[in-house]
């Protein structure tokens, strides 16, 4: 499945979407996508400009209905997990900016859609489905990555609402966001038991979010700090105490689509690749001529079929269970083996491919270069490898 030349640029393949894992709906949706997505041009020397150009054209152009249900705006009755993955693997292949303003979108309001009330679910939703809203989900802290449990973060009741006190970091989206989904401990003693999930409207007082934190690929993150920050009492999302299980629930239906997003990468370090295999020359032949480049570009193909597999099954699984997202752990195995397979077969793939550009490779402005570094932190963020293994170690010892 190589990728072709279309008049706007390389354009991903298609024949994928006729793996029996996908619908009518899904096949109609994807070339309209890919044929979108070649046209538009935003100039993301600026992330966080970038991020908002990108939102305004997905929610123009009705992308982000696909984040949020009918019900408020959305494209399809129920979030489908297989439409996020067609999204996420062609944004990715095109712009993986373009990937994470839509990404955001769908995990920034995802606890929303699953455990908000109706009113919350109408403020905010159709926004969403719009671009009218930025979303966002914060859920880090200095001191509670994998281990979100340990957060620190402390919500306590007063006579109006709620006050906020406590760091989150490494918040994607952050300074940026019209709203941060922002979980924090309401019972401290009480571990996983003991947090909960707030909605969080900025800019606002006792919220400071200027701390930007800058990564090796284009990402608008920040730091959100929390002093005495008063919310009303409309703020609490979903059950006092079961912010911990809405977070997990969330993550189930993103990790499948960060695992989209990476394959959407591999695919276009390979389509990258098979085009500089034919028509690069060295002694006397083309660089597709050696069979030491065909191994290569077979084994490419072989890690990216493995995870393609992975990804849509976890999709499917998720989209044909009765209980949508409800975090059962069959779900919750296979969105791990997924992440866990699709990033770091990725991260292979686009370095096998970096190889054959030799010196090329490493320039800045190449594309290979800039998936060289846009793939690294798909292994860390929503779980990171290390945190799959521990699902899938845990999943099998049950
Ligand atoms: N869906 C629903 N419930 C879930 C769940 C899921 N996917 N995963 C765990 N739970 C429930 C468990 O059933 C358990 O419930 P009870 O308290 O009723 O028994 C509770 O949550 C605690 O589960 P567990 O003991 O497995 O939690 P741990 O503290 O050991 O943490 C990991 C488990 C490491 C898997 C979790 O903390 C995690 O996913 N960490 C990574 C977080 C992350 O992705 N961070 C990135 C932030 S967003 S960029």
């Amino acid at each position: 499945m190589v990728a072709f030349e279309h008049p706007h640029g390389m354009h991903p393949p298609q024949s994928q979407w006729e793996l029996p894992f996908f619908d009518m709906h899904h096949r109609k949706m994807a070339p309209r996508l890919a044929d979108w997505a070649a046209l538009q041009s935003v100039d993301e020397r600026d992330d966080r400009a970038a991020c908002k150009d990108w939102v305004a054209r997905l929610g123009r152009d009705g992308w982000l209905r696909y984040c949020v249900p009918a019900a408020h705006g959305g494209a399809l009755p129920v979030l489908d997990s297989r439409s996020l993955v067609i999204l996420r693997e062609t944004l990715a292949f095109h712009s993986p900016l373009a990937d994470f303003a839509f990404a955001m979108q769908g995990l920034g309001s995802g606890a929303i859609t699953l455990g908000g009330t109706s009113e919350q679910q109408a403020k905010y939703l159709s926004a969403v489905a719009t671009g009218q809203k930025i979303a966002a989900f914060a859920l880090s802290e200095p001191d509670a990555g994998s281990d979100v449990a340990a957060m620190a973060t402390r919500a306590t009741r007063t006579a109006g609402g709620w006050t906020l006190n406590g760091t989150k970091t490494w918040i994607s989206n952050g300074d940026l966001a019209d709203f941060y989904v922002t979980f924090a401990k309401t019972d401290p003693d009480a571990g996983s038991r003991g947090i909960s999930a707030f909605i969080v409207d900025a800019p606002r007082a006792g919220l400071d979010s200027s701390t930007h934190i800058h990564v090796m690929a284009p990402h608008p993150l920040a730091t959100l700090r929390f002093a005495d920050c008063q919310l009303g009492t409309d703020v609490l999302l979903g059950t006092i105490n079961g912010g911990f299980k809405l977070a997990m629930q969330t993550l189930d239906i993103f990790r499948a689509s960060v695992a989209a997003a990476a394959l959407g990468m591999a695919r276009r370090a390979f389509a990258e690749a098979v085009h500089q295999a034919k028509h690069r020359s060295m002694f006397g032949q083309h660089l597709a001529d050696f069979q030491l480049t065909q191994a290569r570009l077979g084994e490419m193909s072989a890690l990216i079929d493995a995870a393609a597999l992975l990804t849509y099954r976890a999709a499917w699984l998720r989209d044909c269970s009765t209980t949508q997202g409800a975090g059962t752990p069959a779900y919750t195995a296979a969105a791990a083996a997924a992440k866990l397979t699709a990033t770091e077969n990725a991260q292979r793939v686009i370095d096998m491919a970096l190889q054959m550009f030799g010196g090329r490779g490493v320039q800045v402005g190449e594309k290979i270069e800039s998936l060289y570094r846009d793939i690294r932190s798909l292994r860390i963020y929503e779980g990171a490898s290390e945190v799959q293994l521990l699902i899938l170690g845990k999943s099998a010892l049950k």
